[in-house]
């Protein structure tokens, strides 16, 4: 059940306050700022930087820069738990163990010639060769090994394009055969327009550990966008472990793997680290693991951070950070190790800072010469990982090499055969009973819900226990639901809402919300949670509602947009069954994450063929609050809308809002679905309905006029709340010649339902669509020419002007706009374009 008292940050127990007493101050500094002067970088350029507070004398120093000035620096003093610093101070300082150097000398020959054959069959091909981090392999061997060992069962992965190829060969476990296939490029025709590069597509496949226990691998499908997929990575892992149930955080895992300049500079990373710790967002700990080659691009690492590592932002986390030289291997596998066993021995993140170099350009047709000159002299002359490797191990690698290079060799010539695409990834069963593509009239269905379910429905949402003391505000808003379930007083929306969210929950749906101050409700209308007046004890009434309830999960989301909706986008992929829904605060705040809008939701199933029914809340509406609360940019919106990628919707009756959550639940078709929510209206009387309505029928795409007007002689259209302020407009006037419309789902647009309603006016000559927003915002540009296909020339618009900024900064200028907007909508004028 939904769990508003679960634990999160601050509840850690720290059994033994003996352990943080002040040691030796000698071996103190070493563990605070030993990594600064590691022996990090394989290149041996980057010189260890030396710290003052460093001794280099003394048989403890000595002893302690063995420990921490090796090929592994960590940090770990910034963990305020004295029980986990003890816990990566009794393994660091130990011998590193010997590894199994054989086998792992296979490995980074397999990862090194992976390359080298894509290198030599596909010249000038971009592939963003994992050469110089090869070490990455071996380090996620010994992370799944070490995780096996203690129950993983499935890992997914995030990551970028760096050896992303790589990855699903030696990781993944998909074949050469077909990751080589992507070079090959066949059968153009099948994805004309749409489709994906190869080093962005999503990989399912198995991973074999040396005792023959099989982990499911999910590779996430990416955007070039760097890091945007970390936190899709986590809301999908959150959703499998739901889904799998206790225990389920054991046994599935998520790694992912940043570029050393994107973990440093995007704000996203930040975000989404920040998640790792909160009930709503815990996922019992990520790998982190920076595949550092100490350049982002042509930049070097001096001008991507102001730090001395590009992890610094980890250090918000009470987490330890390791750096390891990426050419040590067995440093790398301790490390590896060693993170795997912290994550399952604190359900905690952490981060391996795996240190190495591009042997290539950023891309392969990209000269590094030209802007690391001197670093690229060192990388000529330094061999491949695996030859370092054997050398060091003094170890003859055999004919191994050769039979790999053979291997590869005809794994190439088969995909050259193949002339198709191959699919690396395959849905989960779940989504079996699901479709996407074009809209088809058959997806509909009725979503009405009998009275007495909703009676019963709402008797749960009403009460509360009798030891929960209720605030006084917040027990007279539940006797006004009371009363809206009986009859007695219409419906409006936080109750349509929340009749919606428990009928679909006594129904067996799942609902997940979060957004910032989603319990209660930015405009104190939903009260989803309930806080006692006492002692702050949270009561969720949509937990009541009925017997053998769905899971139902409401938060406050942290003050994050893009990490917040990556993660609900996550999770919706691998929850179909449920409502997944992301509130923004107001509509414009979206913009923060409009990454993952334009490279997830709208074209995840374009370039992927991934779908998602979630659902974003986004509230608009002009108040006369300013400019950036007033507009959740519907016109970006409509910009993004194509081959029925998304459903863009703004119900003006709560009746219409509730119907519309219950179709988007109901439904097999899924798709994201934008709901442009109102603020002002919330409680309005114009927009509340009776509880008859949530009865019966289904969502109106086009909202007829509640008054029969044979005669009218204009009809106005518009979306939101201005269809409700028309028609207030037309009663004061007294006005009987104009026919007001809704148009309540914008995309896919009702061609068929809008031209009856419009037809319906036999009479009428002119047809007017009026917005609130500027003419160069809202859904001006993109209903003018579909209007002009119902009803001919007869049709204008009035709006506001064009204008830079949505919306003006004062309250005064705002009611004169909207006035006039108002008169200009009634009055009767031909063929001009005026606007506010
Ligand atoms: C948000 C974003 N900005 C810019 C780019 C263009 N870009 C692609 S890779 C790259 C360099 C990334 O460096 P790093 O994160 O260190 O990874 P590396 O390629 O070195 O492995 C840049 C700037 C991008 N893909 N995404």
């Amino acid at each position: 059940m939904a769990n508003p008292n679960e634990s999160g940050r601050g509840e850690h127990e720290w059994p033994d306050p003996a352990a943080s007493k002040a040691e030796n101050p000698v071996i103190d500094a070493f563990r605070r700022w030993g990594c600064l002067e590691a022996s990090l970088d394989p290149l041996g350029l980057a010189l260890p930087r030396p710290h003052p507070e460093l001794p280099t004398e003394g048989e403890a120093a000595a002893r302690a820069r063995g420990w921490y000035c090796g090929p592994i620096g960590v940090e770990f003093m910034h963990i305020p738990d004295p029980a986990r610093r003890r816990w990566v101070q009794e393994r660091m300082e130990r011998a590193i163990p010997p590894i199994d150097a054989p086998a792992v000398l296979e490995r980074l020959v397999r990862a090194d010639l992976f390359e080298e054959v894509l290198h030599g069959r596909y010249p000038g091909s971009k592939r963003f060769s994992l050469e110089g981090v090869t070490g990455l392999i071996p380090l996620l061997d010994e992370v799944l090994e070490t995780a096996a060992a203690h129950g993983l069962e499935e890992t997914l992965i995030g990551m970028s394009h760096r050896g992303r190829l790589n990855v699903m060969v030696q990781i993944v476990g998909r074949s050469a055969v077909d990751v080589y296939a992507g070079f090959e490029d066949p059968d153009p025709k099948s994805v004309l327009g749409g489709g994906d590069v190869k080093y962005h597509m999503g990989a399912t496949g198995t991973y074999r550990t040396k005792d023959g226990r099989t982990l499911r691998v999910k590779l996430v499908s990416n955007p070039s966008h760097l890091e945007a997929v970390g936190p899709v990575a986590l809301g999908r892992t959150r959703a499998r472990q739901i889904r799998e149930g206790e225990g389920a955080r054991g046994r599935i895992m998520p790694i992912v793997l940043h570029g050393d300049a994107a973990f440093a500079g995007q704000g996203i990373t930040a975000e989404a680290l920040n998640l790792a710790e909160l009930p709503g967002y815990s996922v019992g700990g990520t790998i982190h693991v920076v595949v550092n080659n100490q350049l982002g691009f042509t930049t070097p690492d001096r001008e991507e951070h102001s730090s001395a590592f590009s992890t610094d932002v980890a250090h918000r986390l009470p987490i330890p950070i390791f750096h390891v030289n990426g050419e040590d291997l067995p440093a790398l596998a301790h490390v590896a190790r060693l993170a795997a066993e912290f994550r399952y021995a604190f359900d905690s993140d952490v981060v391996v800072d795996l240190i190495g170099y591009r042997r290539h350009g950023h891309s392969e047709v990209d000269d590094p010469t030209i802007t690391q000159p001197r670093m690229y002299k060192a990388i000529a002359g330094h061999p491949q990982l695996w030859k370092v490797f054997a050398a060091r191990a003094g170890l003859d690698a055999g004919d191994l090499p050769a039979r790999i290079r053979a291997e590869y060799g005809h794994a190439q010539e088969d995909a050259k055969r193949l002339g198709a695409r191959v699919a690396l990834a395959q849905l989960s069963d779940y989504w079996s009973g699901y479709t996407g593509g074009c809209h088809n009239a058959s997806y509909e269905l009725d979503t009405g819900v009998p009275l007495e379910d909703l009676r019963a429905t709402a008797e749960g949402l009403t009460r509360w226990p009798a030891d929960f003391s209720i605030h006084p505000k917040v027990a007279k808003l539940l006797e006004q639901r009371a009363e809206m379930a009986a009859g007695s007083r219409r419906l409006d929306y936080g109750m349509a809402e929340a009749l919606a969210f428990g009928s679909l929950l006594r129904q067996g749906i799942p609902i997940r919300l979060s957004g910032q101050d989603s319990e209660r409700g930015t405009f104190n209308q939903r009260h989803a949670v309930l806080i006692d007046a006492e002692t702050e004890r949270k009561y969720m009434p949509l937990a009541e509602v009925g017997a053998g309830l769905a899971r139902c999960e409401i938060y406050n989301s942290p003050l994050s947009e893009a990490a917040v909706l990556a993660f609900e986008y996550g999770f919706s992929r691998d929850y179909p069954e449920a409502l997944v829904l992301w509130e923004a605060q107001f509509g414009d705040f979206a913009n923060s994450a409009q990454v993952i809008i334009d490279q997830f939701l709208s074209a995840g199933e374009d370039k992927w063929s991934l779908l998602s029914g979630l659902v974003l809340l986004l509230p608009h509406g002009y108040e006369g609050q300013g400019p950036e609360h007033s507009s959740a940019r519907v016109e970006r919106f409509m910009q993004l809308a194509g081959e029925d990628n998304l459903q863009i919707c703004q119900p003006s009756t709560a009746a219409q809002y509730f119907h519309l959550l219950r179709r988007q639940a109901l439904r097999r078709w899924r798709k994201p679905l934008v709901v442009f929510t109102p603020k002002s209206m919330l409680r309005h009387a114009g927009s509340s309905s009776a509880v008859e309505e949530l009865t019966a029928g289904r969502f109106q795409t086009a909202r007829l006029d509640d008054e029969a007007l044979p005669d009218a002689r204009r009809i106005v259209i518009g979306t939101g709340k201005i269809v409700n302020e028309l028609r207030a407009e037309r009663k004061k006037r007294g006005d009987t010649r104009t026919a007001i419309l809704g148009l309540e789902q914008l995309y896919p647009f009702p061609l068929t339902p809008l031209t009856a309603a419009i037809k319906a006016y036999a009479g009428a000559r002119e047809l007017v669509w009026v917005q609130e927003e500027p003419k160069n915002m809202g859904a001006h540009f993109y209903v003018m020419p579909r209007l002009r296909t119902i009803f001919g020339s007869g049709v204008t618009s009035v709006k506001r002007r064009a204008s830079a900024s949505p919306a003006t900064g004062s309250g005064k200028a705002h009611q004169m706009e909207q006035q006039a907007l108002l008169a200009l909508a009634f009055a009767s004028w031909a063929g001009g374009e005026p606007t506010v």
